[in-house]
């Protein structure tokens, strides 16, 4: 009996056994298991353990999609579905996105690889994805209606292609584009070189994210998507500052940053502290008798720019787009210029009628980032972010690039604040104030003596 029994047990194990290797064969042949990701983080590197080596790029306040090989092809599953995005602490949208975020994971890939991507749409509409910037069939480039049906609801396409040029690229619908791009939809892809490239650095840190901007009302969670120009919230990777994670390097390092624009204007995007060079965009690799050293560089709509430098200076360094109003968060529009105007106590009345009632700062707007009104819920101030010296008065598409003496390689952690050596910190004035020395409009005969306008009307011109 017991002998008996063993036997069965034994035969149930090696059943069991070809069972499992019989699920696999199927499991291969079905779907990859999607992953989603709900944290807005910005997830360590995903370091590639099938394939050829590369070093991984770190999307900000993002996330790499984790592939299976399935006989020499790399299978990635996207999920177009309504996701909540946290933008900023305090602050939730209701966004449509990818595998749980908005933006979408980043897929890295290298170059030479062929690619299967599962899409399957869990949105209310139908969907498609192109990828941007890539050399591909005609069939798999994504635009609805021109190349392929578009994916209804509950449904899966799957695209397949060989990633033949290594660079920067994004992905993003080519289905209703404007309310999908206005609700978030779109990912950074990108193809490491196969070998040593004569244009493509090896570089300490490889760093990613797309422009994106929206228009939510403060107070409302849903994205306006009809907005053409007059957006509220511009963000990079669906944050805005004080929700965006600084970019953490080592002194010395080496440091390529990837910025695609998919919102509807351009952005200069500014470094202080270091010159970079653009070295690449979503054409490929840029020439080097072309790059010139920058501290800004504008990325116009529908763009990818790829920057690198060397970290060679140590600080807290702000890295951010240099339209000061991209740098705001919400605010109600219409807002009067009320330098000079003491309005607090009839501001204090109207927000008791009127509770998102917004007004401009008497001194200027810096009053805003310490400002006395209650904002409404789901709400993040206009100008923000708390710095070892006091409010920042940011918000929007800024970020800091932290550089450290002692950042560990591979440690991508925030430092905390940079601690200044003594005697380099702007400094108060304690002396005596002398009277400026002005120049008198009577003591200098060859400057104007009034600013006063001319205008000359076009009917007293002569017209000859
Ligand atoms: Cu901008």
């Amino acid at each position: 009996m017991n002998s008996r029994r063993d036997f069965f047990k034994l035969a149930g194990i090696a059943g069991g056994a070809v069972a499992a290797s019989a699920v696999s064969r199927v499991a291969m042949a079905a779907l990859p298991e999607p992953v989603l990701q709900t944290k807005p983080d910005t997830m360590p590197p995903l370091v590639p353990n099938t394939g050829r080596p590369y070093n991984p790029v770190v999307t900000l306040n993002g996330w790499t999609l984790p592939w299976r090989m399935n006989n020499g092809v790399k299978e990635f599953h996207l999920v177009a579905e309504p996701v909540v995005r946290e933008m900023a602490p305090g602050f939730k949208a209701h966004l449509w996105g990818y595998n749980g975020q908005s933006p979408g994971p980043t897929i890295e890939v290298v170059e030479g690889d062929r690619v299967r991507v599962f899409v399957t749409n869990k949105l209310p509409e139908h969907t498609a994805v192109h990828w941007h910037g890539q050399r591909l069939p005609n069939g798999m480039d994504g635009v609805s209606g021109l190349n392929q049906p578009p994916i209804q609801p509950g449904k899966t396409f799957v695209y397949e292609f060989v990633a033949r040029r290594p660079g920067t690229f994004m992905y993003h619908p080519h289905a209703d584009e404007m309310t999908q791009m206005a609700m978030g939809m779109m990912g950074f892809w990108v193809t490491h070189p196969k070998a040593k490239h004569a244009l493509i650095d090896e570089v300490d840190r490889d760093f990613c994210f797309l422009l994106n901007a929206y228009d939510i009302e403060p107070g409302a969670a849903t994205p306006k998507i009809m907005t053409m120009n007059d957006f509220n919230l511009w963000s990079w990777n669906s944050r805005i500052f004080p929700g965006i994670d600084s970019l953490n390097v080592r002194l010395g390092d080496k440091v390529r940053i990837r910025i695609g624009n998919l919102t509807m204007t351009n952005h200069p995007i500014h470094l202080h502290g270091h010159e970079f060079a653009v070295t690449g965009t979503d054409g490929g690799p840029t020439p080097v008798s072309a790059r010139w050293a920058e501290v800004t560089t504008d990325i116009a709509v529908g763009q990818m720019r790829q920057v690198e430098f060397l970290a060679d200076e140590e600080g807290d360094w702000a890295f951010h787009c240099h339209k000061s109003h991209h740098t705001m968060n919400a605010m109600g529009h219409n807002v009067p210029t009320m330098i000079g105007v003491d309005h607090r106590g009839i501001a204090r009345q109207v927000t008791k009628l009127i509770p998102d009632y917004m007004v401009m700062g008497e001194r200027g707007m810096a009053d805003m980032a310490e400002m006395e009104m209650p904002l409404p819920d789901n709400t993040t101030p206009m100008m923000t972010g708390e710095g070892p010296f006091g409010s920042v008065e940011m918000g929007g598409m800024f970020s800091t690039l932290k550089v450290r003496r002692d950042q560990k390689p591979g440690n991508y952690s925030n430092p905390g604040w940079f601690k200044h050596p003594q005697g380099t910190v702007a400094y108060e004035w304690t002396g005596v104030l002398g009277e400026p020395a002005r120049i008198e409009p009577d003591s200098a005969p060859s400057t104007p003596t009034s600013v006063e306008v001319q205008v000359r009307k076009p009917a007293g011109h002569s017209g000859h």
